[in-house]
């Protein structure tokens, strides 16, 4: 009955239809499956699904879209849920758009992304100065930042925001990925990121390996 109830969940998750996925939430909870389950079993089997296939260019940007609001349906119901069963995220992430800097489309899909993995996602907004980064970190405790950059105008700003952890003292204490139209491996590696990741499901892949 559970595994019945949280297999249609994730299916309709990956159709993105909100509404079922709000009403399938609101049966297993009724059913008493617990939090968790509803969200990893449920709720994130279904966005890793579209993550995937993402990945592999099956479904594109419109349906991640989709289906993260099917998501966010369900997870305004099981979130108060999990905080009361003491469920804790799989970490915290501060992403922002770096300094000069204002696409955001790239960025927002990494947030809904990681989110959907089960992180908390602190959501720092376009034109992040280095300053803001790091105060995001300390304001939440971060264990990560993620920077996206969209123009080679801006991309130096990645270098200047991980030079500003190293300043703070941080650098040791929180993972830095990057990613970006105009961004490669190797200019990760070359400004000392941790990682780098081509689309917002690999962030996903990334962030659980560092
Ligand atoms: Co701009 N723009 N834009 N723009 N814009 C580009 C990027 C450009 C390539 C267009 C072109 O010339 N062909 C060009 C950059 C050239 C360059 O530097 N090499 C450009 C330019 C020049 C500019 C302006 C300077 C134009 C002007 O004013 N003269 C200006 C700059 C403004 C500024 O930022 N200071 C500008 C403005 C704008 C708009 C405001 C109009 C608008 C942004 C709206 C918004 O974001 N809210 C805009 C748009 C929409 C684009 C294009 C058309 C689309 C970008 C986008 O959203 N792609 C773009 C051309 C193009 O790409 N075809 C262009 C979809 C998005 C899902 O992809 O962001 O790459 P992307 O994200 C992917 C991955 O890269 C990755 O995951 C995402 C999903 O899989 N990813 C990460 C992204 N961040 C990540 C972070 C991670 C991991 C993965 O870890 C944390």
């Amino acid at each position: 009955m559970a595994a019945e109830i949280l297999e249609q969940l994730s299916d309709a998750l990956i159709k993105g239809q909100a509404p079922v996925v709000k009403d399938l939430t609101q049966k297993a909870i009724d059913a008493g499956i617990p939090p968790e389950a509803i969200l990893n079993d449920g709720l994130i089997a279904g966005m890793s699904v579209i993550g995937d296939r993402f990945k592999r260019n099956e479904v594109y940007i419109p349906e991640v879209l989709i289906a993260a609001r099917a998501m966010n349906s369900g997870m305004a119901l099981v979130k108060p849920l999990l905080k009361l069963a003491g469920v804790k995220a799989k970490g915290t992430v501060c992403c922002g758009t770096v300094k000069g800097d204002l696409h955001d489309i790239g960025k927002n899909l990494v947030c809904m992304m990681l989110e959907g993995a089960g992180y908390d996602v602190v959501d720092l907004g376009v034109n992040c100065e280095p300053e803001k980064f790091v105060q995001g970190v300390q304001d939440s405790n971060a264990d990560a930042i993620g920077m996206s950059a969209l123009l080679t105008t801006t991309m130096t700003n990645m270098k200047a925001t991980i030079d500003a952890f190293q300043e703070a003292g941080l650098r040791d204490k929180v993972k830095i990925m990057v990613g970006g139209a105009p961004l490669t491996q190797n200019f990760a590696e070359e400004i000392g990121a941790d990682g780098y990741a081509p689309d917002a499901a690999s962030a996903v892949d990334l962030l659980a390996s560092l």
